[in-house]
């Protein structure tokens, strides 16, 4: 008789890495809970860590390579599958040469070791200029930011949640999305943790979100116009004699005369904020002496200028005292360390090396925008995209204009998917190249405990064996990048032999090892136990490696970098033109149970109240467009219209509207039975490619200029 275990596990889904207490009985899943002995997540789970038994048992989740036969897909072997791919690639890569074939990266891939660390010896042989992720539809700017201002991309300052006594928060909505670089299991409790401690909680957010519904304040922003309001703030900083020792600067007086005409007054008609307000926000902030945090994520990145509003929410906290300091902005001390590590893999920081051959945008740390994507495909010349692998990506979807995008991946030469679905993106492909699920790989959140709110470590092996003879995302890369560096003409293409087999040789967990040891809690740590591996296997609920410290930085922070004050002047021209207000802008959103693109084909997913693909609505607008309540809208942007039943609320501020992202699954070839009856309609079909933050290159998906009239 086969007798019940559990095995411990990490949420696959989030930034949050809960750890999970997973009962099995054989084959089967009994129940999935939260791990109390978890020393970061301590039981906390949210509803989505019940999707990882959809995910396992999806009927749709491919369980082997498949090739697209005209419209039908045939099951393959995976030798065959690897050796097309690299055949097909190479043939592209000899008549075309080298840029000619595309990496997509997709946010999975941050959430898993081995696929990172595979994509990486996968990236090292294409040689391509045209590298493309979901980082620039999303942290591109706090990246640009930290690179500036740090010295390097990954070294992104996190607010200490835990000691924090004053939160502002800028374009995020954690207690929806769990937190975004800023790891912090159970986001409510340690959000009412401030509130407990006497502190208070304030939401700038053109929606009155579910975090604004329990923080103690919210004020409503324009979309796009945080750039604005955050000039203005460090004006009231320095016009006011708020400015307080902290970390070491450099530029400080060249920002205060770049601040000196940006007045609240200046920008009050634009943010929507009135200058009182905004003095009194900024003088809330800079009193508060037991540690402020002021945090922005997605909704001030996704803008036209997200990287002066990620520079100047940086510098605030700089000029403030609150970097580097409980309570404020800090560094974490992971035990794999990211941006050290980060920075041999060549993401420590780097601009302009090349440039975007349509908008002219330059590369940022090896990638150009995956908003111009269609147009390398579209235009001709020595650099134009005749072939495209995903990886763990869904860029029709995810990415602007996304329908654009769907109709030229149906061009390329060919087009490899490393999917576990027939998703809207991986529909279009040649061929997909299915991991294991999710039960049957190791784990090890090498990205998100760089971004933790307390320093812990956990690797948990898979709770399920692999099925025989299937690979995981770790397998499939490598083998492609044997099979493309033999048949290589690249000048390079020795040494990239020689470093696949190694990479093969130590395999994922191998590297994972060599990481470990050569971060701060393993061979580098002067006394105590070292971290490897093998002594995290003995751990099975992770180990505690204690609260952030301070002096992990150890250089000056620059206030004034030149490419953000460069790109002061762009700022100014458009705030010129005016035209920021008047129109309707709209916004995303993120729902409890969704995960980007990818959960909808679990029906306990598509449940609750606040899951419906919806546009919302403020009264006034709704009545001056003519809409009624529940109705189907038009809505229409340059790029494109949809049409979707609007919800005429209150919560978000006039003159916005919102969609929630993900959604559309009907509207592509995807195979997903459970997604595609979902319905609802792509934001992406409306978002416009052709605006990016010209520093970073993220899309600007925040602002989008939209029409609504009665469908
Ligand atoms: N308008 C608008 N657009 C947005 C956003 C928004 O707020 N508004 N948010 C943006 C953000 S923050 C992000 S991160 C991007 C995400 O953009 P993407 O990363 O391109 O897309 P996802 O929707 O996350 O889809 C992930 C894909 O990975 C596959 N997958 C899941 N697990 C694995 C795995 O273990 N291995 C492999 N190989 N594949 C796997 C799924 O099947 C899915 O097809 O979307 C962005 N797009
Ligand atoms: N449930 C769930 N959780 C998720 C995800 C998911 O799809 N579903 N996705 C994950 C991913 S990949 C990421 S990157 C994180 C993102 O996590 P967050 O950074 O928290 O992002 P959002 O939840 O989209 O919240 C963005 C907020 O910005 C507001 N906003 C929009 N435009 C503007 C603007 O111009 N200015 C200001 N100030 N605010 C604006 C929106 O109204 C919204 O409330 O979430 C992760 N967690
Ligand atoms: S908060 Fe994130 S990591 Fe935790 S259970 Fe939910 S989806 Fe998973
Ligand atoms: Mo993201």
């Amino acid at each position: 008789m086969v007798s019940e275990r559990i095995a411990h596990t990490t949420c696959p889904f989030c930034e949050a890495l809960c750890g999970l207490a997973i009962t099995v009985k054989g084959p089967e899943i009994i129940s999935i809970r939260g791990d109390r002995d978890d020393p970061l997540s301590k039981g906390h789970i949210c509803p989505k860590a019940t999707a990882l038994e959809d995910v396992h048992t999806d009927p749709d989740r491919l369980r082997g390579p498949v090739k697209r036969v005209g419209s039908d897909w045939v099951e393959i072997g995976w030798d065959e599958a690897l050796q097309m791919s690299a055949d097909r690639l190479g043939a592209v890569q000899r008549t075309h040469g080298f840029p000619a074939v595309a990496m997509y990266l997709g946010n999975p891939v941050a959430h898993k070791y081995s696929a990172a660390l595979g994509a990486q010896v996968l990236g090292d042989v294409m040689h391509t200029p045209n590298r493309y992720s979901a980082s620039t539809v999303d942290q591109a700017p706090h990246m640009f930011a930290a690179w500036q201002m740090f010295g390097n991309a990954l070294r992104m300052p996190i607010p200490d949640l835990d000691r924090c006594r004053h939160l502002v928060v800028l374009g995020a909505n954690p207690v929806v999305s769990n937190g975004s670089i800023m790891t912090a299991p159970d986001i409510k409790g340690r959000l009412k943790g401030i509130q407990d401690r006497g502190g208070s909680i304030v939401v700038i957010d053109p929606r009155h979100s579910e975090t604004a519904a329990v923080a103690d304040r919210h004020h409503a922003i324009r979309p796009g116009t945080d750039p604005l309001m955050l000039l203005a703030w460090v004006h009231v900083l320095f016009a006011e004699g708020l400015v307080r020792d902290g970390v070491t600067m450099t530029g400080v007086e060249e920002l205060r005369a770049l601040v000196e005409p940006w007045t609240p007054e200046q920008v009050a008609d634009s943010t929507g904020l009135a200058p009182d307000t905004l003095r009194a926000l900024v003088r809330a902030h800079a009193a508060e002496t037991e540690g402020a945090a002021l945090y922005a994520r997605l909704g001030a990145c996704t803008q036209q200028f997200g990287t002066l509003a990620a520079w100047l929410v940086y510098a605030i906290s700089a000029l403030t005292g609150n970097l580097d300091r409980p309570g404020g902005l800090m560094w974490t001390t992971p035990a794999f360390d990211l941006a050290e590590i980060g920075t041999a893999w060549g993401m420590g920081g780097s601009w302009g090396r090349w440039r975007s051959r349509v908008g002219d945008v330059p590369e940022f740390n090896g990638e150009l925008p995956a908003a111009a994507m269609a147009d390398e495909m579209t235009t001709p010349g020595e650099r134009q995209i005749r072939a495209l692998i995903t990886v763990a990506g869904n860029p029709t979807l995810s990415t602007p204009n996304g329908r654009r995008l769907r109709a030229e991946t149906d061009g390329l030469d060919f087009f490899v998917a490393v999917d576990p679905w027939i998703s809207a993106t991986s529909a279009q492909a040649n061929l997909i190249l299915p991991p294991v699920s999710h039960l049957e790989t190791d784990h090890y959140g090498f990205a998100f405990h760089a971004f933790a709110v307390r320093n812990t470590a956990k690797y948990d092996g898979p709770v399920f064996p692999p099925p025989d003879g299937a690979l995981d995302d770790w397998d499939i890369l490598v083998g492609l990048a044997e099979r493309i560096a033999k048949q290589s003409g690249h000048p390079k293409a020795r040494a990239d032999r020689l470093r696949t087999a190694a990479a093969k040789k130590l395999g994922a967990r191998g590297l994972l090892e060599l990481g470990l040891r050569a971060g701060p809690h393993g061979l580098r740590r002067p006394f105590g136990p070292r971290l490897s591996v093998k002594k995290l296997e003995r751990s099975e609920h992770g180990v505690d490696l204690g609260e952030l410290q301070t002096g992990r930085l150890g250089k000056p922070v620059a206030v004034a970098p030149e490419p953000m004050r460069q790109d002061l002047s762009r700022l100014e021209a458009s705030f010129a033109d005016g035209d920021l207000t008047g129109r309707l802008r709209l916004i995303g959103r993120r729902q409890l149970r969704g995960c980007n693109s990818w959960l909808h084909n679990s029906e306990r997913m598509l449940r609750g109240k606040q899951r419906r693909c919806t546009l919302m609505m403020h009264p006034d607008d709704a009545a001056e467009a003519g809409v009624v309540d529940g109705k189907p809208v038009r809505v229409s942007s340059r790029v494109g219209s949809v049409e979707v039943p609007v919800e005429v609320t209150d919560e978000v501020m006039p003159g916005v509207v919102s969609l929630p992202h993900g959604w559309g699954h009907g509207d592509t070839d995807a195979q997903l039975a459970v997604a595609r009856k979902a319905g609802g309609v792509s934001i992406n079909d409306l978002t416009d490619e052709t605006a990016v933050d010209r520093l970073s290159g993220n899309a600007a998906l925040s602002e989008v200029v939209v029409d609504v009239a009665p469908a």
